[in-house]
This record gives structure tokens, C-alpha cells and sequence, in this order.
């Protein structure tokens, strides 16, 4: 053979292995999520029947938080995890006007109707339930919370209870000086100062290993500048959720990444605040193909960003909140 042809045999080697990456990432890409019109309603205290319209992101704040808790099959966990939540909103000096919003993410053991049994329980809070109608993942629970909340900050927080609630006022501290006058900002939770402690050394060995595991790879796809991207309580001004969750396309476990990378692609501040945590039993994750499912989505992530198949918003999208309303 000459050089020739081993030249034209290269360069279509080359061009149809280039081919089937691109095809690969088209098909692994999760599809838009679509929302149906039974999610864009809510019910409460008030109206356990008839559901109510939600507030869209791209409308002026009506309250000074939004509290977004995605649930998926927690009746058991909500009550406490609410309880605490209410106790400290009530508490705090910071004296927040606030919502809650519970995203019942497709649950089949009565998450949203037992959810309004104890929003009657709290008659001084707006807690409002939507239900999904199929299990979307975690983060497409949080997604469609944020897309239709009314707070200034907004707040997504595990219905698990993990966190310790009164952290939120740290996040909150946090913000005022990373996005004073509601600049787009956001202030993440970090158990990262946890490490070496008992918290996270009883967790199982697979975990643990998962977790380094993690952070390997997470470096590797841009986000080795945030020590915790996974703890599940994080606060996000309205203006930089404008800019971040219209653009959100992982329905799934990592998702948090996502967010991360796109604040980072639009130069949003992102600071870290070490907050408490213990883990508490009932997790509903399936640690394995949690982790296969990770490093798939990391790759579709990083690779659709990079080729500019997935952008974050431009400013001019946000600062128009007419021309957001397309996107939601
Ligand atoms: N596992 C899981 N959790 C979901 C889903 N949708 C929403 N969530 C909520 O996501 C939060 C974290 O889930 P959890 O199973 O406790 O994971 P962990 O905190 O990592 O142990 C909880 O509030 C869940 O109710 C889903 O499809 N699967
Ligand atoms: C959710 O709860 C229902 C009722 O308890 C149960 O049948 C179902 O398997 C649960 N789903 C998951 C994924 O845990």
C-alpha cells in the first residue's frame, strides 16, 4: 500500500469513529424534559382540591425564600424533616417571608397527599405540593421546584433531613457578600471539613471508595474548585436560578455538576459554606448504578457543553424575563 492510501483509510478511520462519538452523544443526551400541564399547578392548605397556578421564575419575587424539597416516596422522612424546617424558618433572627415547595417526584406511596396532611399542621406557612406525574430523578424534581418558585433566594434542600436546617442562615450570610443587591449568586452547603470525621468514616466502604472515586473524575470535568458539589443544600438567587435551571438538562443524580459547570461558563460567583450533616438511614439510592449512571451523564454533560450542543443562557435571556417565559 502506499502512502496514499493509508492516508485515505486514516482519515475515514478517523472521520467515521468521530461520527459514531457524535451519534452516541445525540442518543445518550437525556431528551427536553417536558412538563405536563397538571405540574404547573399546585395544592395547599387552602385548596387540597382544586390546584392552584404556580409562580414562574421569570416573574418579579413575591417572598424572601423558597424553600424546594424533591421527594421521592418520603412519607416517612418528610414529617420530621418539615418540623425542623418550619421551627427554624419561624426562629431565625433573618425574619424571611418564605414558601415551601414540596416536588412530589412521581412518588407511589402517597408522598403528595400526606404532604398536605401536614401542611394543614402549619397553618402560618405557604407550603405548596405539586405532584410530578412520572419520577423524573432528583434533579428534575429540584428543576421544576425552581422553575416555578416566587422567593428572592431559593433554597433546595433534601427531604431526608440531613442537613441541619439553621445552616441555611450561613448560606444566606454567605450570599450577602458574593451577590449583594440580588446579583446573581449562588452559596453551596460543604461537607467537605467532614471528611476525617466519624460522618462520613461510617459510611460504607463502597461509598467511601465511590466518593474518591468522584472527585478524581469531577476534577478532570472542571468543577475540582467546589470540594463538595453533591451535598444537597445549596441557595440560589433568582437571578442566577434564571440563568441556571432554564438551562438545566440532567433529570438525574448528578445533575448537581451541571449546575455547577454552567454557573462556572457564566462567571456566577459560587462560594462554599461548611455546614453540618449526618447521614440518615432510608437512602433510596442504589449507590452502583448511581455511579455508572454518573459517569455516563459527567461525559454527556462535559462533551455537550464543550461542543456548544447545551449553553447556559445569556445574560440578555435573564435580564428579559419575557423572553425566559419561552423556555419554561
Ligand atoms: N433516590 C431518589 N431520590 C429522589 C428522586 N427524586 C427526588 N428525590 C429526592 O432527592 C433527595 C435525596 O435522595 P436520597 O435517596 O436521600 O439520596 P441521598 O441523600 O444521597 O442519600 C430526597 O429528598 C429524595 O426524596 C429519585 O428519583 N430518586
Ligand atoms: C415507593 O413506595 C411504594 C409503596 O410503598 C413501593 O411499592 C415502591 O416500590 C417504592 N418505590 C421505590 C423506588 O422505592
Amino acid at each position: 500500500m502506499d502512502t496514499e492510501t493509508i492516508l485515505y483509510w486514516g482519515a475515514s478511520a478517523l472521520v467515521g469513529l468521530f461520527t459514531a462519538l457524535y451519534a452516541a452523544l445525540v442518543l445518550w443526551s437525556p431528551p427536553a424534559i417536558v412538563t405536563h400541564d397538571s405540574e404547573k399547578k399546585y395544592r395547599s392548605r387552602q385548596h387540597p382540591k382544586t390546584p392552584q397556578p404556580l409562580s414562574s421564575l421569570s416573574d418579579p419575587s413575591t417572598v424572601d425564600l423558597t424553600v424546594v424539597i424533591p421527594a421521592f416516596n418520603e412519607t416517612e422522612r418528610l414529617p420530621d424533616m418539615l418540623a425542623s424546617t418550619i421551627d427554624h424558618l419561624r426562629a431565625t433572627p433573618l425574619k424571611l417571608s418564605y414558601e415551601i415547595l414540596i416536588v412530589d417526584d412521581g412518588s407511589t406511596d402517597g408522598t403528595a397527599d400526606a404532604s398536605l396532611k401536614l401542611a394543614a399542621q402549619y397553618p402560618d406557612s405557604d407550603i405548596r405540593v405539586v405532584k410530578l406525574e412520572q419520577n423524573l430523578g432528583k434533579g428534575g424534581a429540584v428543576r421544576h421546584g425552581m422553575l416555578y418558585s416566587s422567593g428572592e433566594r431559593l433554597l433546595m434542600v433534601d427531604a431526608d433531613g440531613a442537613s441541619r436546617f439553621m445552616d441555611l442562615d450561613a448560606l444566606m450570610k454567605a450570599m450577602d457578600k458574593i451577590g449583594p443587591n440580588n446579583a446573581p449568586a449562588i452559596t453551596v452547603g460543604s461537607r467537605a471539613h467532614l471528611v476525617k470525621t466519624e460522618a462520613v468514616v461510617k459510611r460504607s466502604l463502597l461509598r467511601n471508595i465511590l466518593m474518591y472515586g468522584l472527585h478524581t473524575i469531577l476534577r478532570i470535568v472542571g468543577v475540582g474548585h467546589i470540594r463538595d458539589t453533591q451535598c444537597g443544600f445549596k441557595l440560589f438567587s433568582r437571578q442566577a436560578a434564571r440563568h441556571i435551571f432554564p438551562a438545566q438538562h440532567l433529570p438525574t443524580w448528578i445533575f448537581d455538576v451541571e449546575l455547577l459547570l454552567l454557573a462556572k461558563q457564566l462567571g456566577i460567583p459560587v462560594a462554599e459554606v461548611p455546614i453540618e450533616w449526618h447521614e440518615v438511614p432510608g437512602s433510596k439510592l442504589n449507590v452502583f448504578t448511581a455511579s455508572l449512571q454518573m459517569l455516563r451523564d459527567l461525559l454527556i454533560v462535559r462533551a455537550n457543553l464543550l461542543l456548544g450542543r447545551w449553553k447556559g443562557l445569556s445574560f440578555t435571556f435573564a435580564v428579559f424575563p419575557r423572553e425566559l417565559k419561552l423556555f419554561l
